[in-house]
């Protein structure tokens, strides 16, 4: 199978004629190959996208917009399970996952914003002698480019606030992971979109993301993905005053006190770890046991990640599939062997399972835990992405809090305890953009989603997204 890029509505090959290979990660399998883009590529989307701006697209009302956000949704929820197979193939997910993750999310995230913008409201500010009032603007052609670990959740999660508020889309997905955002823009042709307003360019980051990023015409560039990665972004699109939103790498700790509900910790916990085979950046990968609970909590949550099942993606009982790729395999183990240098006690996993047939040589790995390395090792300050979770003890809570706090990161954590006085007053100190208190992952889309620190800049989510997507324009008429 060929993938093509997707410019004005139409399926188109690469200008320079290259292709990439898209590997499924479970079997090693040619899934496709992709169109291996360029600046070329990328010049003729951004045109196309531009013409979609100022074209039938610039008189849709926002209930009009709404309106095609729904049916957007609608047609997802038609082909929910073609989606979710594909996620699982491109990224090793568990189809479970994606169907009841992945998939359902990115459709309530187009109905959401559908909802969000019928709904939506601008200030009103009267003087004695004037009256203000804010337009929202569209901003023209955005560039949207996202990474491999939920695919057609985090595109649609920028997709669809940047179209109910009127913009034009040039869509990059991970090379890793392509097939769902082709099949988004099929939707958008099925469900009559006007021409040209989501244009999707397949390729590498440096050949087909950056020219996304630093094309004049592109007004704004939301990105997801590594922090490595988000300060290339913004060196290039900085220079030129694109607004700007990175949503980056996180190292999130779990603060576990003794009073926690141990039952419902020891599984929220565990699923903060290695959801996702712990490739998401909201993970809590570092998990931190006051020292009265160490020990048990310890064996209950190796116990846990023990019995959790590895292997194929396809079978409903799996919980962990395979990671992205070899490569990215390669770097977490890289991890495990420095924290076993470090001192580190390998409690659970650490080993590729072994699987039969097909899946013999995927990307597996076990969860994993490890403990008995200080919070300073690498394996306790960097972002692994992987099903690797670290674990310390503490004493008090402010020594929990300077644990949390001393790495670059600053995207989530999570408190558990039964002292909700406790839970409020740590989550407060927590110099993060998220806290969780006694749950994980509990996500309200109209609640600002961020980091600090390496973690990001600017938020999503909610109004904060209808903002991002648009410009204000205050009027102040004089009444006398
Ligand atoms: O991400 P990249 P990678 C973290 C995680 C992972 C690391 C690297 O720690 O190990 O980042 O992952 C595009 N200009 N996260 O290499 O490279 C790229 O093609 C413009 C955390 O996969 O950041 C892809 O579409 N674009 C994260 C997107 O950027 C460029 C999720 C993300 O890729 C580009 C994924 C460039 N110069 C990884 N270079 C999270 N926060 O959820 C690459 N890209």
């Amino acid at each position: 199978m060929q993938l093509y890029n997707v410019i004005d509505g139409e399926r188109k090959a690469p200008i320079g004629g290259e292709y990439i290979q898209n590997i499924n990660p479970a079997n090693n399998e040619i899934i496709s190959m992709i169109p291996r883009s360029g600046a070329a590529d990328v010049e003729e989307a951004v045109n196309a996208a531009s013409e979609a701006f100022r074209g039938e697209w610039s008189h849709f009302s926002a209930t009009q917009r709404a309106d095609l956000l729904d049916a957007i949704a609608d047609r997802i929820e038609d082909r929910l399970e073609e989606f979710a197979l594909a996620e699982s193939r491109d990224n090793g997910k568990p189809v479970r996952l994606a169907k009841i993750v992945d998939i359902p999310r990115a459709i309530a995230n187009f109905r959401f914003f559908a909802g969000a913008v019928r709904h939506d409201q601008t200030g009103c500010h009267m003087m004695a002698d004037a009256l203000n009032y804010t337009l929202r603007k569209p901003l023209g052609v955005v560039s949207l480019i996202t990474p491999w670990n939920l695919p057609l959740y985090l595109l649609s999660w920028k997709t669809a606030p940047a179209l109910a508020m009127g913009n034009t889309i040039v869509a990059k997905p991970s090379e890793m992971t392509p097939t769902t955002a082709t099949l988004l823009a099929e939707v958008f042709n099925e469900v009559g979109a006007p021409k040209g307003i989501f244009n999707v360019i397949h390729g590498l980051g440096a050949e087909a993301g950056a020219p996304m990023c630093s094309h004049p015409k592109v007004k704004a560039v939301s990105f997801t993905g590594g922090t490595t990665t988000g300060r290339i972004v913004a060196a290039s699109a900085a220079p030129q005053f694109k607004k700007l939103s990175l949503e980056l790498g996180g190292k999130n700790s779990s603060i576990v006190f003794a009073d926690c509900d141990f039952e419902a910790t020891v599984a929220g916990v565990t699923r903060a770890a290695f959801l996702n085979q712990g490739q998401i950046c909201l993970c809590g990968s570092r998990i931190l046991v006051e020292r009265s609970l160490y020990t048990k909590f310890v064996n209950a949550l190796v116990e846990k990640a023990s019995a959790m099942k590895v292997g194929d993606p396809l079978a409903e009982d799996t919980d962990l599939g395979a990671l992205i790729s070899l490569e990215h395999r390669e770097k977490v183990e890289g991890y495990i062997q420095s924290a076993i240098a470090d001192g580190g006690t390998i409690l659970a996993g650490g080993k590729h399972p072994s699987l039969p047939g097909a899946y013999k040589d995927g990307a597996w790995l076990q969860p994993t835990v490890i403990a008995d390395i200080a919070p300073t090792c690498k394996a306790s300050m960097e972002e692994i992405f992987g099903p690797v979770a670290v674990i310390h003890p503490f004493d008090t809570e402010e020594e929990a809090l300077a644990i949390a706090n001393s790495v670059e990161y600053g995207l989530a954590g999570s408190v558990w305890t039964s002292d909700i006085k406790r839970g409020h007053r740590v989550a407060a100190a927590m110099e993060t953009g998220m806290v969780w208190v006694n749950t994980w992952l509990h996500r309200d889309l109209r609640v600002p989603f961020g980091g600090v620190k390496n973690s990001g800049v600017g938020r999503e989510g909610g109004v904060n997204s209808l903002a991002f997507f648009s410009d204000s324009q205050n009027i102040c008429v004089h009444l006398q």
